[in-house]
């Protein structure tokens, strides 16, 4: 039987962005994250405002995180990100220039199920999930807690970071 064939795995997707409105982009990406093929949203966090990690220098972004059941192999649900990415204008040749930097809609598969996973286009679970305080506090709230394989437990790993200026927002 090949993998993912009929078994439904629970994924976490990441939602950034700090250009443009975030807001109302983080919004519509969460609708469109609803049509997902062969998946079932399950539901997603608040809104937060957070200083920008890595490249310090830019806008404040507004991260969030989604939860999905879904029979999509990981790279099949990576090209459906990456194509509600495009949908929103991200322009990676632009704002790929630099690492870390600004951009319209950043959307990462955070965790996959239990699965790890280091190919040149997908690395699961994500590789600085556990030191990005900006998805693990929006994650948080979607469990209790849950493992990071090969990095232990979310709640484990927030306790070490720095969380400060992390502000849910009103709005979602
Ligand atoms: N890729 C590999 N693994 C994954 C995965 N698990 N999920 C590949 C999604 N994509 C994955 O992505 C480049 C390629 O990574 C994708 O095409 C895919 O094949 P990218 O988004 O252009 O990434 P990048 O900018 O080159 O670097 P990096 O480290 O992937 O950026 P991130 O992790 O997306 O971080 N600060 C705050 N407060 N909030 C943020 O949301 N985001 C970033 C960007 C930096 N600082 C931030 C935030
Ligand atoms: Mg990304």
């Amino acid at each position: 039987m090949s993998r993912n064939q009929n078994l439904p795995v629970v994924a976490f997707i990441g939602l950034g962005g700090n250009v443009g409105d975030p807001i109302a982009t983080l919004r519509s990406a969460l609708h469109r994250l609803m049509t997902v093929p062969r998946s079932r949203f399950l539901g997603a966090s608040r809104f937060y405002r957070t200083p920008a990690w890595g490249e310090r220098d830019q806008a404040d972004f507004v991260n969030a995180v989604a939860a999905i059941e879904t029979a999509l192999a990981p790279k099949a649900l990576l090209d459906e990100l990456l194509g509600i990415e495009r949908q929103f204008g991200r322009q990676r040749d632009s704002e790929a220039g630099v690492r870390w930097g600004p951009r319209t809609l950043d959307l990462d598969i955070l965790l996959y199920g239990a699965t790890s996973l280091d190919t040149a286009g997908l690395t699961l679970p994500h590789p600085h999930l556990h030191e990005r305080a900006f998805a693990l506090v929006p994650l948080l709230e979607l469990v209790d807690d849950i493992d990071i394989p090969g990095r232990g437990s979310a709640r484990g790993a927030l306790t070490r970071l720095d969380r400060s200026g992390i502000q849910p927002l009103a709005e979602r």
